[in-house]
């Protein structure tokens, strides 16, 4: 029991959830390994798989994993893994209790269990959202990072795996020993080609097992797993008090870890389980051949615009998304690098209207009750940027056209995340983490100017492929950019940038 103001009350959990007539309080048995148990999986794919059990049933509970936090998994568990999903539109905000969750575990700490679980006939299905870098591979080959010990740690010793390419490769092959049974592994991440990428690092780590584990895992990997594609959306933000306080008033019980999420939801996969799968259309998930094409719209035209809107809003003092692209100036470059850099190099879903799908986006960002801050979006970009940023550039380029919008997004984010001495990018930038942080910082410490400091990082190839940093004239626009912005203001880069904007034309 806490107590609020006047009133005490309840702590979600069995009873609270019985006395409030919620049916089926009790998770189904486990079908499904989550790895990567945070907001973004309690919000999108647990309330599909709600959504399927409760109208088809099935034993498909949810086991999350999470990496190494305790925070949401102890949470949780001592709420009998209930929480609640916090729908928030700018008129009204709904609240859902899924009653999936079956079981948590912190990989850090539980690593043998997660691979037994894998491992088990029951678990059919692997998803992940481990976030980009959780995929530890080398961004100019594609495969394993050999470089990373935490991989080398995985490939020499068989217990307690540190990552998670190595907890799903130390699965399968117990389970082949085990049961043989089939399995798929569902990646949920804004990856382009998610599934196929995951299988390409699966199998690549698998490749540099030492001894003879690689042969007989290899062919068995190819013959009963299925590593489907999938595009995943639905706008997350964190937890904070506000959206505890929420929950108690509205709905008379304490919740410690509620995740607010936007009333849009999309989930698109390609059906290919070897195991099955739950019912996912009931809870409005699209199984499509065309899964590339939903991935390759969502992740340049939403996630490549709003990193930009992100960088641009921190540099200039704008907490949240909305506060940014709210500015007529950061709206105005978003609609340009959308539909003049970004769309060009998309080729659409059929069915799909290019200015409905930006009329929806620009409906989503600017959702002001859901407090979706710019330094969340902006958090992790050497790992994101690439993703978004590099194949339409390098069409722009090939065509002849400087896409002066991708080079402003990643001089804003060179600018928020290593800023040159003497610049100071505010306090939005500096709550953005990214792991390339340390490294940006020492070449930032070594320029004098832009230019120096973005030739360095492209020649670093830490970040950008070679493709791009082949690109001499993309590497002294980016570079001028973090000087105007250094020097001018984020305002004149902006103004700069759309006096020069020349879209794409279609390839
Ligand atoms: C965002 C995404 O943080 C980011 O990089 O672009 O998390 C975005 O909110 C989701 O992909 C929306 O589905």
């Amino acid at each position: 029991m806490t107590t609020t103001g006047e009133h005490t009350l309840p702590t979600l959990g069995r009873d609270v959830a019985l006395e409030r007539g919620m049916a089926g309080t009790a998770a189904p048995s486990p079908g499904i390994l989550h790895l990567g148990y945070g907001n973004f999986h309690r919000a999108h794919q647990a309330v599909y798989t709600n959504a399927a059990v409760q109208s088809h049933g099935g034993d498909w509970g949810i086991v999350g994993v999470a990496n190494s936090s305790r925070e949401v998994v102890y949470a949780v568990e001592s709420q009998d893994h209930l929480y609640t999903v916090v729908t928030i539109a700018p008129e009204r905000t709904e609240f859902q209790v899924p009653r999936v969750l079956a079981e948590t575990l912190v990989a850090a700490q539980q690593a043998d269990r997660v691979v037994a679980q894998i491992a088990a006939a029951e678990i059919k299905i692997v998803t992940l959202t481990v976030t980009e870098h959780g995929y530890t591979f080398e961004p100019s080959t594609g495969g394993i990072d050999l470089a990373n010990p935490l991989v080398q740690h995985d490939l020499q010793v068989v217990d307690q795996p540190r990552t998670s390419i190595g907890q799903i490769v130390r699965g399968l092959q117990a389970r082949m020993r085990a049961s043989g049974a089939p399995i798929s592994i569902l990646s949920c991440d804004n990856l382009g080609g998610n599934g196929d990428r995951t299988r390409d690092i699966v199998t690549d780590f698998i490749d540099h097992l030492p001894g003879d584990q690689a042969r007989d895992l290899l062919t068995w990997v190819e013959s009963q797993v299925t590593f489907p594609n999938s595009m995943v959306d639905r706008i997350v933000p964190a937890t904070n008090d506000a959206h505890r306080d929420r929950v108690a008033t509205m709905c008379g019980y304490r919740d410690a870890v509620p995740v607010p999420a936007e009333p849009f939801t999309m989930w698109v996969i390609e059906d290919r389980f070897a195991a099955g799968r739950p019912r996912w259309e009931a809870g409005g998930a699209i199984f499509s051949t065309e899964v590339d094409r939903y991935e390759q719209m969502k992740l340049r035209l939403l996630n490549g615009t709003h990193s930009l809107i992100a960088y641009l809003g921190a540099l200039s003092g704008a907490e949240t998304i909305p506060a940014s692209v709210g500015q007529a100036a950061v709206a105005d470059a978003a609609h340009r690098v959308l539909t003049g850099e970004y769309l060009p190099s998309v080729d659409l879903p059929g069915g799909v209207i290019a200015a409905d799908y930006e009329r929806a986006l620009f409906g989503r960002w600017s959702n002001t009750a859901l407090g979706h801050r710019t330094s969340q979006v902006g958090s992790d970009g050497s790992v994101k940027l690439p993703q978004r940023v590099c194949t339409p550039a390098l069409q722009a380029l090939g065509e002849g056209v400087m896409p002066q919008h991708l080079a402003l997004s990643v001089a804003g984010y060179l600018a928020c995340i290593a800023p040159l001495d003497g610049f100071d990018p505010g306090p939005h930038a500096h709550a953005m983490s990214d792991p390339a942080r340390p490294a940006l910082g020492a070449l930032a410490a070594r320029s004098t100017d832009g230019r120096t400091m973005a030739r360095a990082v492209f020649e670093s190839e830490e970040i950008f492929p070679s493709e791009l940093a082949a690109q001499g004239d993309f590497v002294a626009r980016v570079g001028e950019y973090v000087d105007i912005i250094s020097t001018a203001g984020v305002a004149s880069a902006i103004d700069e940038a759309a006096l020069t904007h020349q879209p794409t034309t279609r390839a």
